[in-house]
This record gives structure tokens, sequence and C-alpha cells, in this order.
């Protein structure tokens, strides 16, 4: 395998493409429909009457599989669009457009990654179909997955729908995806199921969706998850929406010790008719540390919290505001909702709390870029002791200028 694709299976997104754009050239073949000859993968057609459909089923070996447009058709079980579930030891998916299909007694996703060694894709559109449970991408049992670029759309659940889907894999990064929730009783941008090791979701866009219970990220649970320089909405949940959901129970969490470090984000609880959260831990085995976000509890017609539940929760230097507030931390039993109370770290679950601020962060007219005035710009503090990578602003600025900016914009 490495000698196709030499140092590809090195985690750098800019060499892998390099080397996939160059093996395209050698094998056009492998572009598009004509999947002929020497084939890396096998395009498989739907009868429409199995249990069990896919339009494409790639299951043998090393595969590249690039700009294809798939669509799914009907099926009485579930229905992936494309799916890469064979015991891969390379799996690459470059550009291609996915929509899941419609199962009429099951469940409907677009692009369906399993059980691989490596999966990389990047800039691929997927969106899930009609289904009781629709997902734009499952991540599933891969040692190592790299999702770059691209949308990630839920589609049409009528129970639950998420747009992506990581679960019980040891590795996997999302990074600079549009992801978005949609319909069903729970809609999710991400929803992150039993992860065994790390979840990396940087520079996303996530929407929780218009569901009963709608969540930007829900979480449950997970090992360590870190969500950096990403734009986290909970969605318009008709009972409640969530940014960022950190659901858990034993006896998984004794197991996977969780632990969630949020850096850089702006974190909306949405625009829930009944109550809605910037961030919410379920219970006391979360270990959170939040730094340099700017959390906002959200429009909730009943509650509206920036950060509640119990858990051990570590803020530093985060904005917590929003303009409909109830509270900017409610413990369960306390209203904190001043600079110097959060500070103060007199409430139920906090392990650390400093240079926190209560105030409108001075967001511009996209409320992602900081406003010439603003509460944000220097305020922040280096993350670099929570999560050592190097990131860019989004405008791909380099951080810092000065001191720290808190949200996912850098004046310059
Ligand atoms: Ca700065
Ligand atoms: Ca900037």
């Amino acid at each position: 395998m490495s000698d196709v694709f030499g140092e590809a299976v090195a985690p750098v997104s800019s060499l892998a493409l390099a080397l996939c754009e160059e093996l395209l050239q050698h094998a056009p073949q492998r572009r598009g429909e004509g999947l002929e000859g020497d084939v890396l993968a096998e395009q498989v057609e739907v009868s429409g009457v199995d249990d069990y459909c896919r339009s494409v089923d790639i299951q043998t070996g090393l595969s590249l599989f690039a700009d294809n447009t798939v669509t799914g058709g009907v099926c009485t079980g579930l229905y992936n669009g494309v799916s890469v579930a064979g015991s891969l030891t390379e799996a690459y998916l470059l550009r291609n457009t996915i929509t899941g299909g419609t199962a009429s007694a099951g469940n409907a996703y677009g692009l369906d990654i399993q059980n691989n060694t490596f999966a990389w894709a990047r800039d691929n559109v997927c969106t899930g179909g009609i289904g009781g449970e629709s997902r734009g991408i499952t991540v599933s049992n891969n040692s190592s997955a790299w999702i770059y670029g691209g949308q990630a759309l839920a589609g049409g659940g009528t129970v639950r729908s998420y747009g992506v889907y990581p679960q019980n894999s040891a590795f996997v990064r999302l990074e600079g995806v549009f992801i978005a929730g949609n319909t069903g009783v729970n809609s999710r941008g991400v929803n992150v199921s039993s992860n065994v090791g790390e979840t990396h979701i940087i520079g996303c866009t996530i929407d929780g969706g218009a569901g009963f219970y709608s969540h930007g990220i829900y979480v449950y649970p997970n090992e360590e998850l870190y969500v950096v320089n990403s734009v986290i909405n909970g969605g318009s949940g008709s009972d409640s929406s969530t940014g960022v959901y950190l659901s858990s129970g034993a006896p998984l969490d004794a197991i996977l010790d969780p632990s969630t470090t949020l850096v850089n984000n702006i974190i909306n609880g949405g625009t829930s008719a009944d109550t809605s959260i910037g961030i919410h831990l379920s219970n006391s085995y979360n270990v959170v540390l939040a730094v340099n976000n700017i959390i906002n509890g959200g429009t909730g017609a009943s509650n509206s919290w920036g950060i509640s539940g119990a858990g051990d929760l570590t803020t530093h230097n985060n904005v917590i505001w929003g303009a409909d507030h109830d509270c900017e931390i409610w413990d369960g039993a306390t209203c904190v909702s001043t600079t110097t109370s959060v500070n103060a770290c007199g409430w139920i679950g906090c392990s650390a709390s400093s240079g926190n601020i209560v105030a409108d962060p001075g967001l511009d007219t996209d409320n992602k870029h900081l406003a010439t005035t603003n509460a944000c710009e220097d305020m922040g503090t280096d993350p670099s002791p929570y999560f050592a990578e190097d990131f860019t602003d989004i405008d791909d600025e380099k951080r810092p200028n000065g001191n720290w900016d808190i949200g996912v914009d850098e004046v310059y």
C-alpha cells in the first residue's frame, strides 16, 4: 500500500490530496462511473428489493473513489449511498456527491465508512436519505478516519437525523466540514457515540437542525473530544436546543474516562421554543475544559443558560453571555450571572475559573468575526496547555496576533 500512496498514510491533508490527484492522473479509468480494468473500487447496482442496500459497495483492499455522483434508490431496510465497509486497509474518497436512498422500514445513510484501518475523505458532499434514522456520514469502527472539507447533511430521518455519526473508532478527525442535523425527535450535527480514543472537530460549522430535541454536538460518551475553532449552533428544537451536549452514564464512562476540550469556538444554544443551552453536562463523569470560547445560551423561550449541569468544569477566558439569558452558569442550585461570580468558582462543579467575561462579545454582522468594538480582542489565553496543535483563525490568519483573541477570529 505504501508504495502506491507513499506517505499518504501520514495525517497531512495537502500531501494526501496531492498523491490522490497524481494517482487519478495515472489511472483516469478510476474517475467517474467507469470503474473498469484494474479497479480499486467496485460499483454495484441496487435492485431496490434487498433488506440491506447500497448504491456503491467498496469492500476490497485499497480503494480510491473520486468525482462520482451517487443517488440512492428505494429499499426496505438500511440504505447506504456509498458503503466503504469491508475491512479495508486504506480508503480514500475525494469530491463525491452522495445522497442516501429511501428506506421504507430502516435507516438511510449517505456515506458509510466502517472497519477501515485508515479512511480519508475530502470535499465530499454527503446527505442522508429518508428513513427512521438518517445520517450524512457514518464513521464506525475505524482505526483512523480523517474527513476534510465538504458537507455532511443529515437528510430526512423521521426519528433521528445526524450530520456525522462517529462511533467506536480509535481516532476520528473532522476538519473544515459544514455539518447539519435536520428533522426527527432528535436532530444533531455531530453525534459522537462510544468513541474509544480521540475525536477532533476542528474549524467546522455545525447546526443542530430542527428536531424536537436539537443539538449541535451530542456526545454519549467519548474518551477524548477536542472541539477547536468551530462555530456551533444548537438549532431550533421545538422542545430544547443545545450547542454542545455532553451526555454520559455508567458503566461506559467509568471505562472511558471522558474528557472534552473546547478551544476558541463560538457556541450558541439555538432558538428553541422551550429551553436553550450553550454547553450542557449531564453528569459528574464529564471533565470539561473551556478556553477562549464565546458561549451564548441562545434564545430559549422558557430557559436560556450559557452553561448548565453537573460535571468537572474548568473555564478560562471565555465570554459567556446572551441577549436573552437567565443565567451564564446554572449549576442546578444557583444562577451565576456576573463576571465576578463566574470567576469566583464557588458554583457546583467548578475546578478552576479565571479571565471569563460576562458581556456582549461584539461580533460583526456575520456573527463570526469581531467588530471594531468588541470584548474579545487580546482577552484570551495561550491554549497550548490544553490543545497543543498550531491552528489558524477562520481567515487562515496566524494565532496569536499580540495576545490570543476569544472566539474563531483573530483580529489583524
Ligand atoms: Ca490578538
Ligand atoms: Ca481574522
